[in-house]
């Protein structure tokens, strides 16, 4: 059943009729973008019912990913590439004299998550797809996603993100499958006629959980599993005891905002109560379908594996918990046998100020019967290791701690496993961080690098290299990404190279178009392209990337005649709202740009771009211009990084320190394909020991750095007294808590044998097209083969459901 152009236009314009009842000559990017979305409903429903019915009539294991962030990106050319469609349609489109960019532009972005956390989940929603396997995403419908970030005189303003303004053409609202999540109140336990221990609940506040399920499309392969994300909304027999606007607000809240914050703790209530509000409404919905199948409750763990993405799903345990003991009568060790067999967790972050605790106040108040549940696990789990271990040992693993429930502890005894998401952070889980559990649990422990999927990050958002890489070896790569090794074979093939030099020059293009219309810098599209993009953090040092800018910047301002390799550094980063230092440097960035751009002695020697509203839709527009990928964090802090795999995939070389999965790229392209530089972990935890680190002594002792950071006090860099001062003093006076300083030499010296590189363009194109060739194993669909198998359990479905097919 190939579709052609011919079905694709009647079919498109009787949906349009239908929706808009006017003629299509005359509709909006937005009319047109919503009816496509509507005919490829639609076109995909039948797959999704199909997956639907093979997964319940063929009663397979399945996954529920819960997450307290997506970041999905837009969705209609993924949907098209995904159904195999997208060439069809544009043609199509375009036989009717629609532009088919403009359509697709018209899509907003959903932002419903931070950074790196919230799009692995939807990278991962897309391989498991992709992989047959069956799998759900389970999450909040914030009505508000990651706030819009605007630059006001050089400072980050935020405004809030109605991404639902005009709908969303991809959800479908399933109020016969809504849940009641109860808060609040008193659980009193009492014993029921069989003697069992159950709660009576008293003035609880029931709150409506509503599903919004997307369809996610696997690629080309019929098969359609279910994003569901919950809205709050009162139940309608309560609507009576809402009496004012006030009242029904705090009900609407619990799905008002995303939390701007990825790797802060932010003491709210509120965050507290979406956590459990849609672990709760999750978890039951997963019990009512494998009530369905009839089977015993020991066979639960054989159909269903929950998996926690970070702490913030953590309540899937007792919530489980809650319902085996308290609504299905299991007895205690029967129910936590279950829930460990089903549970596995996801460490993201080892940054303590990242790692959630609420206090036991709030917990008690908030889901009381919840709060007993933890508390019994705790004491079961005291009482099960002091026999084994220290006293200390013990204590320092316990979940209830200095009036705290501490998430992870919870986490990690609640589940069958644990994993890191690179290998030297797995490494640290196991040896530093959470170390006293890895010697209780040390089977438990495993590590799962991420990975990127390759159909949105180069298959969408690069179609020339696409399609130079399909014409040199086919295109294997799409469904086994191992296959993009094969591209090696071309790294001494000056055509190969010269194209993909071609190819480069012309996203290079694209990118200076946006930067001049959106931002109007005009940029040389001949100049080296260097890249930093990832939410704004102290410990990924974009500081060090300024400084290394404002050195350049000095060097050509002593001698303008200097002849350097031009450069555009081009950032993107949204910085948490409260978290001042970030914002700080956001604008100190921003007013080294202005300074820079402006002045006429630097002319094109560097421009720097620092992106408004950093988010999947700019990623698709930068990464594919980038030749540069810094990913400079001080060793140790980044879990793993995803936009280095991206940036890699698409033919940048990486500026690096040995960190996160930074350490595996290494490994699989070879040092000579890297630049490396700064201190690495193990350097780093010798200088906390010791307590030896001085970044006076630095400051100090080397003139060209005190020169750099003096242009922050000094007046050179204009109108940044304050922020200047922070900084400054953040570095200088307060000890530089992220080694900036002591790295500062060394980054400039690797910055400068990229310059050298960059001279010798087959060199550099070598180099590119070796990174191109060896970011296979970072595909997605590996890391989620990986998990399918060693954590989930999991098989593919394929057969079961193309079995559906005629
Ligand atoms: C980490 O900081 C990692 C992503 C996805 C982030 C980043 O290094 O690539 O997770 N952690 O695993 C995070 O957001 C709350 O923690």
């Amino acid at each position: 059943m190939v579709l052609t152009t011919k079905e694709f236009r009647e079919d498109f314009s009787k949906t349009f009729e239908g929706l808009y009842a006017f003629d299509l000559s005359e509709a909006s990017p937005i009319q047109y973008y919503t009816a496509l979305g509507n005919y490829l409903k639609v076109y995909s429903a039948d797959n999704w019912s199909h997956t639907n019915q093979a997964y319940l009539e063929h009663q397979v294991k399945q996954v529920y990913y819960f997450s307290m962030e997506f970041l999905p990106g837009r969705m209609l050319k993924s949907n098209l590439l995904n159904l195999g469609i997208l060439d069809t349609v544009r043609d199509g489109l375009r036989e009717m004299g629609l532009d088919f960019e403009v359509i697709a532009r018209a899509e907003v972005d959903p932002a419903l998550g931070n950074g790196g956390l919230g799009r692995l989940a939807s990278c991962f929603m897309d391989s498991i797809a992709s992989l047959g396997i069956p799998g759900n995403g389970n999450g909040i419908r914030y009505r508000y996603g990651l706030f819009q970030q605007k630059f006001v005189d050089g400072y980050q303003v935020e405004l809030p993100e109605n991404w639902l303004r005009d709908g969303n053409v991809w959800e479908v609202r399933k109020e016969n499958k809504a849940v009641m999540v109860r808060f609040g109140g008193q659980a009193i336990l009492s014993e029921d006629p069989d003697g069992r221990l159950k709660p009576i609940y008293s003035q609880t506040q029931n709150i409506l959980a509503v599903p919004y399920d997307t369809g996610m499309i696997g690629y080309q392969n019929e098969v359609v599993n279910n994003l569901r994300l919950w809205s709050a909304e009162i139940p309608p027999e309560e609507e009576i005891h809402y009496h004012t606007i006030a009242d029904r607000e705090k009900v609407n809240q619990i799905t008002e905002v995303l939390y701007p914050d990825d790797s802060n703790y932010e003491g709210q209530i509120l965050r507290l109560r979406q956590e459990y509000f849609f672990t709760s409404a999750g978890v039951q919905s997963i019990v009512r379908y494998y009530k369905q199948m009839v089977l015993t409750w020991q066979h639960f763990p054989d159909k269903v594996a929950i998996h926690i993405n970070d702490t913030h799903p953590a309540l899937c345990i007792p919530e489980l918990m809650r319902i085996l003991l308290d609504e299905e009568g299991l007895s205690w060790e029967q129910a936590w046998e279950i829930t460990q067999k089903t549970m596995s967790y996801t460490n993201h972050t080892i940054l303590q100020e990242a790692m959630e605790k609420w206090p036991v106040r709030m917990v008690q108040e908030l889901v009381p019967r919840i709060y007993q549940i933890i508390e019994e696990i705790n004491q079961r789990h005291i009482d099960k290791k002091l026999p084994l271990y220290t006293p200390e040992l013990t204590y320092r693993t316990t979940i209830i701690a200095d009036g705290n429930v501490k998430m992870a502890h919870l986490a990690i005894i609640g589940s069958h496993s644990v994993n890191g998401v690179a290998k030297l952070h797995t490494e640290i889980l196991m040896h530093e961080v959470l170390r006293d559990f890895y010697q209780m649990y040390p089977a438990k422990f495993n590590n799962k690098t991420n990975g990127i999927t390759q159909r949105r990050w180069l298959h969408l958002a690069n179609e020339g290299l696409t399609k130079l890489i399909d014409n040199k070896i086919g295109t294997a790569w799409k469904t086994n990404p191992s296959e993009l090794k094969l591209f090696k074979s071309f790294a001494n093939n000056e055509d190969t190279l010269a194209q993909l030099a071609e190819i480069k020059l012309e996203n290079k293009k694209q990118f200076a178009a946006y930067a001049e219309k959106e931002m109007g810098i005009e940029l040389d599209p001949t100049a080296l392209f260097d890249v930093q993009i990832k939410r704004l953090h102290a410990y990924k040092r974009q500081l060090l990337n300024a400084l290394h800018i404002l050195d350049r910047y000095l060097k050509i301002k002593d001698d303008p005649d200097l002849d350097i390799q031009p450069r555009v550094f081009i950032f993107g980063a949204k910085a948490a709202p409260s978290y001042v230092y970030a914002k700080q440097i956001i604008k100190l960035i921003n007013t080294i740009a202005d300074m820079v751009n402006n002045d006429p002695a630097i002319g094109n020697k560097i421009k720097v771009v620092f992106v408004e509203n950093y988010g999947v839709s700019l990623a698709e527009l930068i990464i594919p211009a980038a030749e540069v990928s810094e990913q400079i964090s001080l060793a140790g802090k980044e879990a793993s990084g995803t936009s280095n795999m991206k940036l890699m995939l698409n033919g940048a070389l990486t500026v690096a320190t040995l960190d996160g999965a930074n350490v595996e790229i290494r490994d699989f392209v070879g040092e000579d394909n890297i630049f490396l530089f700064g201190l690495n972990d193990q350097e780093v935890y010798a200088f906390y020991e010791n307590g030896t680190y001085h970044s006076r002594d630095i400051y100090d002792s080397n003139p060209r750095l005190q020169r750099v950071l003096n242009t922050f006090i000094d007046g050179t860099i204009p109108g940044i007294e304050t922020e200047g001062r922070v900084i400054f003093d953040s570095l200088v006076q307060y000890n530089d808590e992220y080694f900036v300083l002591k790295d500062f030499e060394s980054y400039v010296e690797v910055q400068e044998k990229v310059d050298q590189l960059y001279q010798d363009p087959m060199a550099w194109n070598q180099k590119s097209l070796l990174n191109i060739a060896s970011s296979g194993p970072f595909s997605a669909d590996f890391t989620i083969k990986r998990y399918a198998e060693e954590i989930w359990k999991t098989d593919s479905q394929l057969p079961a459901i193309q079995q559906y097919i005629h």
